[in-house]
């Protein structure tokens, strides 16, 4: 078995501290990549200093500022550490919370959903809200479908505008969910390992993974492989640090990603760059691909993505030439209705360089590691999809992420048809605050529900707006848990979560949570799973043949991976060589979009305001607004409360170019509103000669825990959410990516 290479087991003593070796993970909010830390307990049991984990084969012991201030996170005075509720009729009001028992909170959730049950036949007026990239997110659909037996999991982003429309595009078109840059986490020597080859050339499109993903691989390993002499091409607005190191910088448009990635196909076609081998063994449609591309040509992207034409043409020869090359896609491409069609143009560029599954380029990860993350293994999935939310209207989002559709679920709790929704579990998703368009719409629409439950860890504006039940989670330096890298999606390796202290107050982990409502209401499923590292264990980690146990003592476990899967028959269940599609090959021409009535080729099209398409409105709201750009500090809607954090970034940003600041007398620091037909919102100015002009960049997730808590100021989240101005329901044809970051606005001062 590939355990880490560690020389010590996972706790020792060492200057009178116990020191616990363990794994990052949430809460705090964190992404499923991973840093390994050491946690150094004092002799009170009080976690006094917090290291990464020099060990560890990619972060080799860095970790990211809202790892380092983990204690004030652990320790602080905001966490909730008792179980509350509150009257219904009193949502909103804050004094009105009143501490109960675990005992008490499990009755209430108990009887509603049996009376649920006993009323409408079946559990499904029970919804189970989730966010993103904690590590309870692998249990969201084991709650709806365990816990409640009910088929309503939502994903609240409008559009499923989080890696729904990459994820999607790379299934139908390679048949792998999570295609990605291969960081060689799979090797316990990393980027060392002899089997594995530094890119030549990575393009990152859309992503700025030293903030995004600086815990774990991404981070790291771009500044490390850029050490080696991996040349970088980026496709982004803004001047970033990877950006201002990139042999081409291609500073173009939010929301027109799909032209230049048709327009770099285009070239690598009609200069006969592409690896013919490859585009005849294992690609479908190559003719028809060819004669699309040949329709958006560089000069004409270039017009639509106010960018240098030269500049497409060379950055597709350096990355035809190089050998591996590799492209990381990230947020700024789903969040856009066009989402679904760029990713499937930029998967296509790496299957015509043939980029795939090999050293160093792009790899479909390991398949069998999927089963580590679907919520789903009790259930029938047809039967469960068939009634999901959005099922009619887009079949291709429900059917291939096998959760109800955002805006649907909206519909249906304004208007009660077909029925009510009457209980709802917020399960680390701050909705008002950070993953809902229309925010006001959906606080609304919320309230209608007879029993709301927030499961988190400090008070939200959520879960002061409509919550009667708050139950505490721990942190993850309080649990036993494992990191399996993006749900095991691209299964490469798995930590250990060890758990260094005793939970502070009565709360408790999240699996706790399910195992003890899980016993409440259906015993028959629950009673056998006594305690959580059993449950992890067997319902779990069994699939790959190793205990939670094991896994913390070596640290992590490497999956013994294989390159060029396609070509040895390992990815489909017939066992012939090809991919997981239903023409076996890479489908430049999907059959399966056809399938959903959707263009089978890329296209571009505007998004839904925008100078181009929209010049009235655009007259109206002259600025291009792309939002959410991460920061150092912050992981979405939390850690506004960590002083620290805070100092690092005190007030919500929107990054201004310096010429536009001038011709709007704007300075830097300056309280300033954004505004379109949607709503508006305040923020501060910050003025960024790197930034595209004619284009605004503002922080999402934004609330002021030191604010009043009721309502209507609910910590302030209305007056500076920026989704106050993104619009409900403008989605791709198969109901993917909302213009989250292709939006238009007009910036004054306040
Ligand atoms: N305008 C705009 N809006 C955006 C984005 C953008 O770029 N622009 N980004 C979008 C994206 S990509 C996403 S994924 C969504 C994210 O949206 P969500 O994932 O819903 O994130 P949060 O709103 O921060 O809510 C998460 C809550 O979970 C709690 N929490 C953290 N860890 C745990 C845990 O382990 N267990 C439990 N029980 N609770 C936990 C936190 O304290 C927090 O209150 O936001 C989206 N919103
Ligand atoms: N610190 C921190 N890390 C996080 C998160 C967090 O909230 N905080 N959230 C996590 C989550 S859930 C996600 S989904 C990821 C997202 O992380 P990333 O995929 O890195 O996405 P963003 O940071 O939203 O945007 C990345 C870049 O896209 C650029 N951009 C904006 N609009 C466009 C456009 O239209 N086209 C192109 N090509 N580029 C554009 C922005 O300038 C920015 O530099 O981060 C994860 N990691
Ligand atoms: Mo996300």
């Amino acid at each position: 078995m590939p355990f880490g290479n560690v020389s010590r087991p996972s706790t020792w003593e060492e200057d009178g501290y116990k020191v616990v070796r363990t794994c990052s993970w949430s809460p705090p909010g964190d992404h499923p990549t991973a840093a390994s830390m050491l946690l150094y307990i004092n002799d009170k049991g009080v976690i006094e200093k917090v290291e990464g984990d020099p060990e560890d084969p990619i972060t080799r012991g860095a970790l990211p500022v809202r790892l380092l201030s983990l204690i004030e996170y652990v320790y602080s005075p905001n966490r909730i550490l008792y179980p509350m509720k509150r009257d219904p009729e009193k949502r909103g009001n804050d004094e009105a919370w009143q501490r109960c028992s675990w005992d008490d909170a499990y009755d209430m959730i108990a009887e509603k959903w049996q009376q649920i049950v006993n009323e409408f036949g079946s559990a499904e007026p029970v919804v189970v809200y989730v966010g993103t990239g904690r590590s309870c997110q692998g249990w969201s659909a084991t709650w709806s479908c365990s816990v409640f037996n009910s088929p309503h999991c939502c994903y609240m982003q409008s559009g499923w505008s989080c890696a729904g429309p990459r994820t999607s595009a790379m299934s139908w078109v390679i048949g792998a969910p999570y295609a990605f840059t291969d960081w060689a986490p799979q090797f316990p020597e990393g980027i060392d390992d002899p089997r594995y080859k530094v890119p030549e050339c990575y393009i990152l499109w859309g992503s700025e993974p030293l903030k995004s993903n600086p815990d774990g691989y991404w981070g790291h390993s771009i500044v490390d492989l850029y050490k080696r002499g991996m040349k970088l091409i980026v496709v982004d607005p803004r001047l970033t640090w990877e950006a201002a190191r990139a042999e081409y910088w291609l500073q173009i448009r939010p929301g027109t990603d799909a032209a230049l990635a048709m327009a770099l196909c285009n070239v690598i076609i009609s200069e006969e760059l592409y690896d013919k081998d490859f585009v005849e063994r294992w690609t479908f449609g190559f003719e028809q691909f060819a004669a699309r591309v040949k329709t958006m040509t560089p000069e004409m992207a270039a017009d639509i993505c106010e960018i240098d034409a030269q500049d497409i043409y060379e950055a597709a020869r350096l990355f035809a030439a190089a050998d591996p090359g590799t492209v990381d896609f990230g947020l700024a491409i789903d969040q856009s209705p066009n989402g679904n069609q760029a990713c499937h143009a930029i998967v296509s560029l790496l299957a015509l360089t043939a980029n795939i599954d090999k050293p160093g380029a792009t790899i479909l990860g390991s398949l069998d590691l999927g089963g580590l993350g679907s919520g789903y293994t009790d259930l029938d999935p047809a039967n469960l999809i068939d009634k999901q939310c959005g099922i009619d209207e887009f079949p291709a989002l429900v059917r291939t992420l096998m959760f109800d559709d955002p805006d649907s679920i909206l519909d249906q709790i304004e208007s009660g048809k077909p029925f009510p929704m009457r209980m709802q579990i917020f399960h680390a998703a701050n909705a008002i605050a950070c993953p809902c368009n229309v925010p006001r719409r959906w606080e609304k629409a919320l309230k209608n529900a007879e029993l709301n439950v927030c499961i988190d860890i400090v008070m939200t504006p959520t879960a002061s707006a409509v919550c009667d039940l708050f139950l505490p989670v721990c942190t993850f330096a309080e649990m036993d848990m494992y990191v399996s890298f993006w749900y095991g999606a691209v299964g490469a390796d798995v930590k250990g979560i060890k758990k260094a202290i005793e939970p502070l107050g009565e709360s408790k982990s999240d699996v706790t949570i399910m195992r003890e409502v899980g016993q409440r209401i259906r015993p028959e499923i629950w009673d056998q799973y006594q305690d959580d590292i059993a449950f992890l264990n067997e319902k779990k980690l069994s699939a790959i043949g190793v205990t939670l146990e094991e896994i913390q003592e070596h640290g992590w476990w490497h999956v013994d991976y294989e390159y060029e899967k396609h070509a040895k028959g390992l990815l489909r269940s017939d066992g012939n060589p090809g991919f997981l599609t239903p023409t076996g090959r890479i489908e430049l021409y999907s059959t399966m979009i056809e399938s959903w009535g959707e263009d089978p080729l890329p296209y571009y099209k505007e998004p839904p305001t925008s100078p181009v398409k929209t010049p009235d409105y655009a007259s109206k709201y002259p600025f291009v607004l792309s939002t959410g750009q991460r920061t150092w500090s912050y992981f979405h809607s939390e850690l506004r409360h960590v002083p620290l954090l805070r100092e690092i970034e005190p007030v919500p940003r929107v990054e201004i170019n310096l010429e536009d600041a001038k011709k709007l007398d704007i300075i830097d620091g300056q309280w300033v509103w954004l505004e379109n037909d949607n709503g508006r919102t305040k923020m501060v100015a910050s003025i960024q000669p790197g930034v595209k002009q004619g284009c605004l960049f503002a922080q999402h997730g934004w609330w002021y825990p030191e604010q009043d808590a009721s309502a209507p100021n609910l910590f302030g989240v209305f007056e500076v959410n920026i989704n106050n101005l993104t619009p409900y329901k403008t989605v791709g044809n198969m109901g993917f990516g909302a213009p989250y970051k292709c939006l238009m606005c007009n910036i004054y001062k306040a």
